[in-house]
């Protein structure tokens, strides 16, 4: 995909390389990539590397497919709510009865979900949900609103379940956060905030029980988690599942994470103007993101260091290492003016910001951890900027979040469709043909200069979905 272009796309900024003409092949490349990995109910996350539905990839896709198919961004999340347990979570694998079992590990067969719907095998972990956010936004795109509104009415009981789970059954803290009980269902398995409690973790005696990685088949071993991390992850997984995936046992890995939080709140604000476009009580939802804002800012903002932080439950203290979880939470509309200045400052400085501005790094690029190889302890990623974009444009910030759109586009025409992005050089790194990274791109590349995201587009955007039901 060539760079070489004419006219420069009036939404990027000077020093930017993207030209109206890229944008225009970027675009078309984008919608060739999710066709690629549209399995005929859903998409992959890659071909190859993930070859089935993944939780909250499938949130991403969605909001990518709605500027392409309707139709099929229903359908994304749709199926992905056909795994959905009757304790309302929404697992972080479906997989695909096409596959076989060796082509991703861990397949089915290691998760056993007894507990999933008849005739769908999933995992028993959940992954940062950010479903409701992407439902609403499906909706909004939906040209045909009848369509938009009998699709939000389908999802809507399933969402709120999944809400409910998260407020009932991960509340493991007490102060109604969530907290995560392995680093897959943070997103950001890899990431440095994990290092200190996965240390913690003790192993069985005999070591970990043999098991076969299957996740460096297909990219640069260097990329991917170390041997003694990927144990610890095994490891954490059999235990839960040996467990029947029982939220109220005693967990090795117990950590209330930003990013996941900054997500849940996002949705839940989400979840209240669905129920308001579909006449539905919202009070409930109101209710619980002024919890989840109180308890983000209460126990995950450090005011000291200036930055939000992730709570490890079993230690009993914040996770001192500067990752880009800390900058998730400029999801949160009612973030303090002077808190939402910090964060955007911390996401401009020279820990996240490469010489060359090529996105937010996911690890500190001035800390000891700095790997700018390895998944998610350094690389930039598609999805990142857009999510950190859409924060920033919540709180009138478009100047940084026009930048961080624009670069997304400029490192993906760049280097291509990649799974991520090294951050000081931009090489693209880990699978090709990645589907959230076209689906960042479509949607940026769609919404030039961004819509609002804050209360009044929200108000613009329900009289688009005509009168409430
Ligand atoms: C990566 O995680 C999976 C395990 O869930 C893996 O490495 O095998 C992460 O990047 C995760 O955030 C993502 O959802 C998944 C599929 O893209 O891949």
């Amino acid at each position: 995909m060539g760079c070489a272009g004419s006219r420069r796309a009036p939404h990027l900024r000077e020093g930017m390389t993207t030209t109206a003409a890229d944008a225009a092949g970027l675009v078309r490349a984008a919608e060739a990539v999710l066709a690629a990995n549209w399995t005929g109910r859903s998409t992959v996350a890659s071909r190859r590397q993930y070859p089935h539905q993944w939780g909250w990839d499938a949130a991403f896709i969605a909001v990518g497919w709605a500027r392409v198919d309707e139709r099929r961004a229903a359908h994304e999340l749709e199926s992905l709510l056909r795994g959905q347990w009757a304790d309302g979570r929404v697992p972080h694998i479906v997989f695909d009865p096409g596959v076989a079992e060796e082509a991703y590990f861990p397949g089915p067969r290691f998760w056993r979900s007894a507990a999933a719907p008849a005739g769908v095998a999933t995992s028993g972990l959940t992954q940062p949900p950010l479903y409701a956010r992407a439902a609403l936004e499906v909706a909004l795109r939906s040209r045909d609103a009848e369509a938009g509104r009998a699709f939000l009415r389908r999802v809507y009981p399933r969402l709120g379940a999944l809400h409910a789970y998260l407020a009932g059954r991960r509340n493991a803290g007490g102060a109604g956060l969530a907290a995560i009980v392995h680093p897959w269902e943070s997103g950001l398995d890899d990431s440095p905030a994990w290092d200190e409690p996965l240390a913690a973790v003790e192993l069985p005696p005999g070591g970990v029980a043999p098991y076969e990685r299957r996740d460096r088949e297909h990219v640069d071993p260097r990329e991917r988690p170390t041997d003694a991390a990927y144990d610890r992850f095994v490891h954490l997984a059999r235990v839960y599942r040996d467990g029947g995936y029982a939220d109220d046992r005693d967990a090795a890995f117990l950590v209330e994470d930003p990013l996941f939080n900054a997500i849940w709140l996002w949705s839940t604000h989400a979840l209240v103007e669905i129920a308001e476009l579909l006449g539905a009580d919202a009070a409930p939802h109101h209710e619980v993101a002024a919890g989840l804002h109180a308890a983000l800012v209460g126990r995950l903002w450090d005011a000291r260091r200036g930055r939000f932080l992730p709570r490890d439950l079993i230690a009993g203290r914040l996770v001192d290492r500067r990752t880009v979880q800390s900058l998730a939470p400029l999801l949160d509309p009612d973030l303090p003016a002077e808190i939402a200045a910090r964060v955007c400052a911390e996401l401009e400085s020279p820990h996240f910001r490469g010489p060359q501005g090529l996105g937010v790094a996911s690890a500190d690029l001035l800390g000891p951890d700095l790997d700018c190889r390895r998944y998610w302890r350094g690389p930039v990623w598609a999805n990142l900027n857009w999510l950190l974009a859409r924060g920033l444009r919540q709180h009138g910030l478009h100047g940084p979040a026009g930048v961080l759109e624009a670069t997304t586009l400029e490192l993906v025409c760049r280097s291509g469709m990649r799974e991520y992005f090294d951050p000081l050089t931009g090489a693209g790194r880990g699978a090709a043909d990645f589907s959230w990274t076209a689906a960042a791109v479509l949607d940026i590349a769609a919404n030039p200069g961004g819509e609002g995201c804050g209360r009044r587009a929200a108000r613009r955007r329900a009289g688009r979905l005509a009168k409430p039901i």
